[in-house]
């Protein structure tokens, strides 16, 4: 150890039994000076003959998270994981983990090579690994099968997600549940306890329970895992460890797990675990900033995005006013609510005292006094500036001083609706992702003059009702939808020249997406936008329109739909694109699905160019953050401005000429430093 090593690991004695502490804020990660720290004293401990028992704790909120995410890619330094762990499980004297907070991935793994395992009842235990694109690469694939067995090891290691403690006392993965407050003497009495049993090391227990699991998982999980290689890895290893000796095992999996690592799947979910916390930090305000205290809620509109706000609030107890014009528009939009509740309850996703409580929370009304108490308001009716602009002007007169004034608007622009108001610094953009209740993207739209303080309670409270929260400047449509924009232009532009609309989605739904842009149109409502000038038809979506194809809705959109909403392709929909066709004098084509990725996707990174130069979004990860969470772009591409590194900015750069875009200067820039965003 040298002079600059940090100490993480300390050791203390209680009698004859030996406590290895470690201690790496803020999530104890294994990084490279733990290795060494727990190297140092397990040697020490295993070599003192006055040691009979050793136990291994954390100071801190959490036993160990995992590995240090942020060494992976990097040269490496100190031990090597795995030979520290064997040394663990080899030891002579029992040795015990004590665990509070979560214990994952190398963490757990980290605790399987101790002989037992004592936990507080309000500890998580998992192997997270899948979720980053890899699986548990230090022995956790084949240790866990021997303690769990082999289909909660598979469920664990595929799906990625922690058990809570009594979960993992009832499987045997931990031994005994300690006192909340006494973690460290029980864990010290259950060490001393355990000096007549001995060691019992994971490798040595055989490996038990039904392989066909693995199959089922698959089978059950295959839309879930569409495109993604982590879980089949996963599976492949626990899988491996039924019917080869631990060692074997152990290659393998180190195999599998070098696979992964290297490729680019990991290297873009790594980058999303990353991008999403520094979403959450704001460039140029203090850390510690004060935030507004925001209790009660109030929420207009009680149509489908204001009912799914509200929705949020409740499930984190908020009380919530609600207001609507009409009654029958309030009474409406509140059965939705109990509906969708009704529903998850149903499913067992919550008890139906639960719902009772919800929507106990809920104070409709007619009347937008009913606001004056609410410290968030968030307007959440149909997109006019004008009908907006009303009623920011009428809370202005009605909101309570320091009450934060929020617009769910998708595109309008929050300067104009502040300066309706004479404070402009309580006003922002909380816009929300249909539907919202479900979908985790929040954008945050910082206006001109929106104070900072707003900004940053805006933010947490996102965070607080389960979004990712993303702040984005005031631009027509925002981060997310100004890049949908040319997207679906270019979409259109498409069929003229000779796509289908089926073959332009299937190229989005083969490259991750959830549905292309025209399953989207017909989810969304083809005639969003169009009721304001019904007599023009000037695009193919205009006949569409025009026809009453508005979608799924009218189950006749870009598709034709039954009476499940099972599409087919429309033999009407191909009559009107030969019609607009023949119009525009356009001779078809065969058009490529590399055309179509160059035409569609490519030009999403260049608005995303130009969002990112003119400052509307903070950082590249943010926009990134923004497509994963907002429009399910694969996680394993890992965003679009990331996927423009993997694709290589130059070959973009050159597509868009070839095809006649104006390419982003910042884009050009890239594209000569052939360097990702
Ligand atoms: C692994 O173990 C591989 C092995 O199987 C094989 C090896 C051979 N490393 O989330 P938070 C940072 S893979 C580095 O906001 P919370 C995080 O970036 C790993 N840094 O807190 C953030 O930094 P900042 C398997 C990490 O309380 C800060 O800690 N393990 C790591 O909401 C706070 O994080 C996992 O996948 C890390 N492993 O949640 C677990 N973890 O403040 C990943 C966190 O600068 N971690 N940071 O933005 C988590 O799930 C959550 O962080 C946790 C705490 C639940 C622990």
């Amino acid at each position: 150890m040298s002079d600059e090593t940090p100490v993480s690991v300390t050791m203390e004695k209680d009698g004859e039994v030996a406590v290895v502490i470690v201690n790496n804020p803020p999530v104890n990660a294994l990084s490279w000076h733990v290795r060494e720290g727990l190297k140092t004293h397990f040697e020490a401990a295993l070599a003192d003959d006055s040691v009979k028992a050793i136990v291994l704790r954390c100071d801190g909120g959490t036993f160990i998270a995992g590995a240090d995410i942020s060494e992976f890619g990097k040269a490496p330094r100190g031990p090597d994981f795995n030979a520290v762990l064997n040394m663990v499980e080899a030891a002579n004297k029992p040795v015990v983990a004590a665990i509070h907070g979560t214990a994952l991935g190398g963490g757990l793994e980290t605790a399987l090579v101790c002989h037992y395992r004592v936990a507080v009842p309000s500890a998580k235990l998992g192997v997270p690994e899948v979720k980053l694109g890899l699986l548990p690469g230090a022995g956790g694939t084949q240790r866990l099968p021997r303690v769990v067995g082999v289909e909660a090891a598979a469920t664990m290691t595929s799906l990625g997600e922690p058990l809570p403690a009594a979960k993992a006392k009832e499987l045997g993965l931990v031994d005994e549940l300690a006192g909340e407050d006494s973690l460290a003497a029980d864990a010290i009495a259950f060490a001393r306890a355990k000096i007549a049993d001995g060691p019992r090391p994971t490798r040595e227990r055989a490996v038990f329970g039904d392989v066909g699991v693995i199959e089922e998982l698959k089978t059950k999980n295959a839309k879930r895992w569409r495109g993604f290689d982590a879980p089949y890895a996963n599976l492949a290893c626990v899988e491996a460890a039924t019917r080869l000796p631990f060692e074997e095992g152990l290659a393998f999996e180190r195999q599998e797990f070098m696979k992964l690592m290297m490729g680019s799947q990991s290297a873009a979910q790594r980058h999303i675990f990353f991008a999403e916390r520094q979403a959450a930090k704001i460039d140029g305000l203090p850390k510690d900033i004060k935030l507004r205290d925001v209790k009660k809620v109030g929420i207009i509109g009680a149509g489908t995005m204001g009912g799914g706000i509200m929705m949020n609030f409740l499930q984190k107890g908020f009380a919530c006013t609600i207001v609507e014009m009409q009654q029958e528009a309030l009474d409406r939009g509140l059965g939705v609510v109990r509906k969708n509740y009704d529903a998850s309850a149903a499913k067992g996703r919550f008890k139906p005292e639960q719902v009772e409580q919800m929507m106990g929370l809920i104070t409709p009304s007619l009347d937008l006094e009913a606001l004056a108490d609410c410290d968030l308001i968030i307007e959440a009716v149909y997109e006019n500036m004008d009908v907006k602009k009303e009623i920011f002007g009428k809370l202005d007169t009605i909101a309570k001083p320091g009450a934060i004034l929020a617009s769910n608007t998708s595109y309008l622009d929050i300067n104009e609706i502040a300066a309706s108001t004479s404070r402009p610094g309580d006003v922002l953009g909380m816009h929300f992702f249909s539907p919202a209740n479900v979908m985790k993207l929040l954008e945050v739209v910082r206006g001109d003059k929106t104070a900072d303080d707003v900004l940053a309670t805006a933010m947490s409270i996102g965070k607080k009702i389960g979004k990712v929260a993303v702040v984005a400047g005031v631009c027509h449509g925002f981060i997310g939808n100004r890049m949908l924009a040319p997207r679906q232009i270019e979409a259109q532009k498409l069929l003229l020249e000779g796509a289908t609309p089926a073959q332009v989605d299937k190229v989005h739904v083969d490259f991750g997406m959830p549905m292309g842009p025209f399953q989207m149109s017909d989810l969304a409502g083809v005639d969003i936008g169009w009721h304001r000038d019904p007599n023009r038809i000037e695009s193919i979506r205009d006949a569409l329109c025009a026809e009453g194809r508005w979608g799924q809705k009218k189950q006749a959109g870009f598709y034709d739909y039954d009476d499940k909403r099972n599409p087919s392709e429309s033999a009407r929909v191909a009559e009107i694109i030969g019609e607009f066709r023949k119009k525009a004098g356009i001779e078809t084509r065969q058009i490529s699905e590399q055309e179509i990725i160059e035409r569609t996707l490519y030009p999403m990174v260049n608005e995303g160019a130009l969002i990112l130069a003119e400052g509307k979004a903070q950082r590249a990860s943010d926009i990134d953050v923004v497509w994963i969470y907002g429009y399910g772009w694969p996680v394993y591409r890992g965003g679009p401005m990331f996927w423009a590194g993997l694709e290589g900015t130059d070959k973009i750069a050159a597509a868009l000429e070839k095809h006649g875009f104006e390419v982003a200067p910042l884009l050009k820039e890239k594209a000569e430093a052939k360097s990702g965003f």
